[in-house]
């Protein structure tokens, strides 16, 4: 086994698989997920990672064409030929590149898939974790009426999903929230805003105090952690960040200065496995629970975030959820399956895991395009 692992092509491809059902979050409606199928090739192997960015700009900056173009033209460029020792190298090799942080995931992630190949192991293994399940939630989309709302919670709670999130919009929260509490008085609950509020509606969050949430997500704006702070002061349900949180020193300052009780690490707005991890260890060091959310990812990302949730500080159920809950058929096979326990099972195998499957990639898949040195 070499030691030393040089990059000699990256490639993209674009896939499109159409949702069960539409998403609909308070920045818009998803019917089906576009993304970036990314492959990095080195050693004589392959690696593979799912680029979370999709084709509107409406969950944070990036798109498929942003990330098109920084792999194109910045990113790949800075990876191709390099040598590299471990995956924890990647993401400074883009230091000069300010954010894009989906493009450098994609990239970073693949290389851990293919170390994990190379030396023959499971990515949660070389990241530290222990768990081979891992319990998990679900995360329900806006609704037409509070009685869909009700019926979509009951099936998931069923089902065996140990939280549920209701996404919420201005308007549309604290009706549909208590429809879901009084259906369900014991579910672990809470609600998901994606920066639709601002201040101002401080009271709507302070009624949502009675409504025993474990969690209000990403209440205001990406960018103001001081009025996150400003409303975490004035509400007993603790705040949860996504959006707000792309690094490490994010995090730090995030609960430096009370912005959050809780973080929703996602890998692709962090830039991967390995900033990801360092936000669990910051998080962890304090006493502060993360989880591991999602970007309805195809059974790619998927394993790769169950991987990142075997670490220790992962506590609270997350928001990987069965390849049903979003797919007639997933882009891996076997799909992900959620146990009657509420638990999912990590992949043993090297790296991700997993791997398209290729009647299916051929059926999803598209443009491809290939870069070398
Ligand atoms: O804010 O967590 C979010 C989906 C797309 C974009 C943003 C978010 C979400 C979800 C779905 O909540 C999580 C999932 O089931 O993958
Ligand atoms: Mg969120």
């Amino acid at each position: 086994m070499a030691d030393v692992l040089r990059i000699d092509g990256i490639g993209i491809e674009r896939v499109v698989m159409p949702l069960k059902a539409p998403f609909e979050t308070s920045f818009g409606v998803e019917r089906e997920r576009a993304f970036w199928l990314v492959t990095v090739e080195g050693g004589g192997l392959t690696g593979y990672a799912e680029s979370v960015a999709g084709d509107e700009p409406y969950y944070n900056e990036e798109t498929n064409d942003t990330v098109r173009h920084m792999i194109r033209d910045h990113l790949g460029p800075r990876l191709l030929g390099q040598p590299i020792e471990h995956p924890d190298e990647v993401l400074p090799l883009f230091a000069q590149v300010r954010g894009n942080r989906m493009a450098k995931a994609a990239l970073e992630m693949a290389v851990w898939d293919l170390y994990g190949r190379v030396r023959n192991a499971p990515i949660s293994a070389l990241l530290g974790g222990a768990r081979d399940r891992v319990p998990v939630g679900v995360s329900i989309g806006i609704q037409a009426t509070p009685a869909d709302l009700v019926t979509q919670a009951t099936r998931f709670f069923a089902a065996g999903y140990r939280r549920l999130k209701i996404k919420i919009r201005p308007g549309l929260d604290l009706e549909p929230l208590r429809a879901v509490r009084r259906a369900l008085p014991d579910a672990p609950m809470m609600a998901d805003a994606n920066s639709a509020y601002s201040l101002e509606a401080v009271s709507v969050f302070q009624e949502m105090d009675a409504l025993d949430l474990l969690m209000i997500e990403q209440p205001l704006a990406e960018d103001d952690l001081v009025d996150h702070a400003e409303l975490q002061a004035l509400i007993k349900t603790p705040v949860c960040l996504d959006e707000s949180i792309r690094t490490q020193d994010d995090a730090q300052k995030a609960f430096r200065i009370g912005a959050c009780r809780v973080i929703n690490i996602k890998l692709g707005r962090v830039g991967g496995f390995s900033e990801a991890r360092r936000i669990h260890d910051v998080a962890r060091a304090q006493g502060y629970p993360v989880w591991c959310g999602g970007m309805l990812e195809s059974g790619i990302g998927r394993a790769a975030n169950l991987h990142i949730t075997t670490l220790p500080g992962f506590t609270l159920p997350g928001d990987t959820s069965g390849s049903d809950r979003y797919w007639e058929e997933d882009l891996v096979d076997p799909p992900f399956v959620l146990e009657p326990d509420g638990t999912m099972a990590v992949p043993r195998g090297p790296g991700l895991g997993v791997v398209p499957d290729p009647r299916r990639l051929k059926r999803y898949g598209g443009v491809h395009e290939h870069f070398v040195k």
